[in-house]
């Protein structure tokens, strides 16, 4: 069974004109780009433009004392205008103070409700443990997606879509959905990092949970200004084979969130076969950078099984470009890291969620592939 469906995969070596892809050179040349664009056009959309001329950070604060003293915070507001308006993105950032300058960072992609990622740290959740993020000697950065587009359907008048959609003419099917606007907003975070003498911004893992997952998938995939990818438990639409896939199926995801992605992806529901992609290429756009992906083993919804498959196929990209992928081709058991390779992989026990054991686990990855190479 798992054969068969190995075996009706896409290849990611394969150009479109017939093409084997077999250099680094034509990988970057032509397929990468080649694939990207396919992704655009079929599953997440379009961005209608990259970083707005007119994007302002601006400084909102800046303190010390954090954290028993060992971080400091700095709020920033990406300040940004379009034809349909304005809006504001609001990012954390906190700095360990001893570690030495500049620093690498995690940027998490917040989906959840403020009390899950406080910038105040009054309420401390396993889903965003900046303390120990700072103990390890990165910094914590963290933005709301709802700041970039709110998380409704409500045909894509608010957040970016409404601020820089071409104003008065029909939206294109492969117009930019909500989890394409997400990811836009993330490389947008990526610009103020560069910005940040404090930060390493060479040394970037950018980190979502499930729609955020597949979102920071998706960034990564696209802005290679990010060293790292994480994906935790993104499923569907995000590190999960769509073909054969279990749990939640493009049907279900495109009725459920009929916003998530563009019009033409909803053309695939019940043929996922007759995707020219599928998200192993996805991962394999972030190579030869760090990709991350995690499961939880009771995560059926997402499919565990589906998303190490993903890893195991988007290997050969990896072994084109001098590395390995992930290392292994059957799934390891649970709370057993993958580290030895330059994806990283593990199936947590138990749930659906973001968790402190997730974020260690990362951070293991990112002190032996990220951290040594500074
Ligand atoms: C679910 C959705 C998943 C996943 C999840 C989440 O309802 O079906 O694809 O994105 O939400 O974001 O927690």
């Amino acid at each position: 069974m798992e054969n068969n469906r190995r075996a009706a995969l896409p290849d990611p070596l394969l150009a479109s004109d017939g093409t084997r892809i077999q250099t680094p050179e034509q990988w970057a040349g032509i397929r990468r780009s080649e694939i990207v664009e396919l992704f655009r056009k079929h599953v997440y959309g379009r961005a209608p433009l990259d970083r707005p001329e007119n994007m302002k950070f601006v400084a909102v604060e800046e303190s010390t004392g954090w954290m028993e003293g060992k971080a400091m915070r700095k709020t920033v507001d990406i300040v940004m205008e379009g034809p349909g308006g304005s809006g504001v993105i609001r990012l954390y950032l906190f700095v360990p103070t001893e570690a030495r300058r500049p620093v690498p960072t995690f940027l998490l992609i917040c989906n959840r409700r403020a009390e899950n990622a406080d910038p105040d740290r009054q309420v401390l959740s396993q889903f965003w443990p900046a303390e120990q993020i700072v103990e390890r000697g990165y910094a914590a950065a963290m933005f709301n997606l709802k700041d970039v587009d709110p998380d409704k359907y409500d045909g894509f008048k608010d957040g970016v879509h409404g601020i820089f959609d071409p104003q008065d003419v029909p939206r294109p099917p492969d117009a930019w959905g909500t989890l394409g606007a997400w990811a836009w907003g993330a490389s947008r975070a990526m610009d103020y990092f560069e910005t940040d003498p404090d930060i390493d911004h060479t040394g970037v893992g950018v980190v979502g949970q499930s729609r955020g997952g597949k979102t920071a998938l998706w960034c990564g995939a696209q802005d290679e200004r990010f060293a790292m990818t994480v994906s935790n438990d993104s499923g569907c639409g995000g590190a999960a084979i769509s073909r054969g896939k279990q749990g939640e199926t493009l049907q279900n995801i495109n009725t459920s969130f009929p916003h998530w992605f563009c019009e033409n992806f909803k053309s695939y529901n019940g043929r996922e076969e007759e995707l020219p992609v599928d998200q192993h290429m996805l991962l394999s756009l972030v190579a030869p950078r760090l990709l991350y992906v995690a499961s939880a083993s009771e995560d059926t919804w997402a499919d565990p099984a589906s998303e190490f498959l993903a890893c195991v196929e988007a290997g050969p990209v990896y072994r084109l470009l001098g590395l390995e992928g992930v290392g292994a081709s059957t799934m390891p058991e649970p709370d057993s890291p993958l580290h030895q390779g330059s994806i990283g992989y593990h199936v947590r026990t138990g749930k659906h969620n973001l968790t402190e054991y997730d974020w260690h686990r990362f951070m293991d990855f990112a002190d032996r592939h990220m951290k040594a190479r500074a």
